[in-house]
């Protein structure tokens, strides 16, 4: 089942711009950036608490994240949520009628599996779940 928010996911136009507006909004560095190659992003994250804020600049103009900047603005992007099983759990959102995206969980940032449902199956909102690779 779900255990808990693992992250917030922040698309941003300038990851270093960004990193520094949050530095001083956190009082605290990013402790790690990542770039995904196959989602045409680069990341950066910050820890508060048990959560992250993952920061997200689009490195492909075909990237989700490009996408989402020209139509929205920089802004929140999606909300990751912990889980056990990755793969029983997008088998149990499958079988609840939400629109999984993705054939089978990928490799995302920070060490996980991810999978996303689509924002139009979750009252607009951009769902990722996620599971550490142990
Ligand atoms: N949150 C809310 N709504 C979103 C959205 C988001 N993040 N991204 C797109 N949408 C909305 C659009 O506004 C649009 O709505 P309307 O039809 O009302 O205009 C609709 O979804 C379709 O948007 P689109 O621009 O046509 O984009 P696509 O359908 O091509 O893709 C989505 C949308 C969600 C399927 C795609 O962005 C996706 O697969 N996302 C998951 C992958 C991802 O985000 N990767 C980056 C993160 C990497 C990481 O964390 O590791």
């Amino acid at each position: 089942m779900i255990k808990k928010i693992e992250h917030i996911g922040i698309a941003v136009k300038d990851l270093n711009n960004s990193n520094q507006l949050f530095k001083k909004l956190f009082g605290a560095e990013h402790y790690k950036t990542e770039t995904v190659e196959s989602e045409g992003v680069s990341t950066s994250f910050f820890m508060l608490g048990e959560t992250k804020i993952e920061l997200l600049e689009a490195k492909t103009e075909t990237s989700a994240i490009a996408k989402f900047i020209e139509k929205k603005g920089e802004g929140i992007h999606h909300i990751a949520y912990e889980v056990d099983d990755i793969y029983l759990e997008m088998d149990r959102l499958k079988s609840e009628g939400f629109e999984v995206l993705n054939a089978e969980p990928k490799k995302g940032a920070d060490n996980k599996l991810i999978f996303f449902l689509h924002p139009k199956s979750t009252n607009g909102v951009l769902v990722e779940l996620c599971q550490e690779i142990r």
